[in-house]
């Protein structure tokens, strides 16, 4: 069994999510998603998260190509998560191109090109007007 694993906040989910979850997926059978929690998204991207973390993991859980949520507390958890998940694959979108290379010497890492035109920013501020 090929497990793939990704990271993210995932909050007021999207089509510009579920085509990188879609994606993701494609790498192998079996996909984890590390969500970030509360704190951490707080704490380390000071984002204030619409759904909570609870609500968020909901989400995800209901989605078809997900089959673990584990929560994401640290940026150094990586590693760990790769060794102890058995991950074979470690997907993010480009925005983060580069910034992960260093697993490269755990499993393959896979840069996918972000989905134009949509992120919780650009929802909140059209909410906004
Ligand atoms: N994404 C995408 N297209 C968009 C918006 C997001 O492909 N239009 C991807 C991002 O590139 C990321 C995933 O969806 O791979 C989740 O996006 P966020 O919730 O914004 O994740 P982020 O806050 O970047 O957290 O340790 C890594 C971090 O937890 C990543």
């Amino acid at each position: 069994m090929k497990r793939v694993i990704t990271y993210g906040t995932f909050d007021l989910l999207h089509y510009g999510h579920i085509n990188l979850l879609r994606r993701a997926k494609q790498y192998g059978d079996y996909l984890i998603v590390a969500l970030s929690t509360d704190e951490f998204n707080w704490n380390e991207k000071q984002k204030k998260c619409y759904f909570s973390y609870e609500k968020r993991k909901q989400l995800l859980e209901a989605i078809r190509y997900v089959d673990l949520v584990i929560p994401e507390e640290s940026w150094d958890q990586k590693s760990r998560d790769v060794k102890e998940y058995h991950v074979d694959t470690f997907v993010m979108g480009d925005d983060w191109e580069g910034k992960f290379d260093f697993l490269k010497e755990q499993c393959e890492v896979v840069y996918l090109p972000r989905t134009p035109e949509i992120s919780t920013t650009q929802i909140k501020k059209d909410l906004n007007q």
